[in-house]
């Protein structure tokens, strides 16, 4: 059991709905550690930098126009196993296959504005984290 850390974004429609502090009261509860929250805009060429892995995908543009939409709160969020454990809370990508329980399953039916992102690797964690936040704003206490 590793301590990770991953970066954690409420997408647009989270906050738009109000469900932010549904989303870390989830977080909290599970006893994981926000480091580090903001709530922030993306611009294109971060979202573009962010979704680079879709980028020839046939929902490329309507993935970038939504992350850029509105507001968003990013998070690093940290403990054992955090990246695959916020990866379950979430639930699958889409909402029809999420499971009750996890965020996906409880709160959304949309497959482009589903809510929350969470990294999906130590490798894309570091990134994201570095993408979104300097070092002195993490605020680690592991
Ligand atoms: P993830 O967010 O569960 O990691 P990814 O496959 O990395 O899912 O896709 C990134 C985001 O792109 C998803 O969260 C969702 O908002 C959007 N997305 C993924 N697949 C589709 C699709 O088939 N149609 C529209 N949007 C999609
Ligand atoms: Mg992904």
């Amino acid at each position: 059991m590793d301590h990770e850390q991953t970066l954690v974004l409420l997408k647009p429609d989270t906050i738009e709905r109000g469900l932010m502090g549904e989303m870390i009261a989830r977080l909290e509860s599970k006893r994981l550690q926000i480091s580090a929250m903001k709530m922030t805009t993306v611009d294109r060429d971060m979202a573009e930098d962010h979704y680079a892995e879709h980028r020839d995908k046939p929902f490329f543009g309507e993935l970038i126009g939504f992350i850029t939409s509105g507001r968003i709160v990013a998070m690093v969020v940290e403990g054992p196993n955090a990246i695959g454990v916020v990866r379950a809370m979430m639930g699958a990508t889409n909402p029809f296959e999420a499971q009750s329980g996890t965020i996906r399953g409880d709160f959304g039916l949309d497959l482009t504005a589903n809510l929350v992102h969470g990294s999906d690797s130590p490798e894309s964690a570091k990134a994201e984290i570095a993408r979104f936040f300097n070092d002195e704003e993490v605020l680690s206490l592991a």
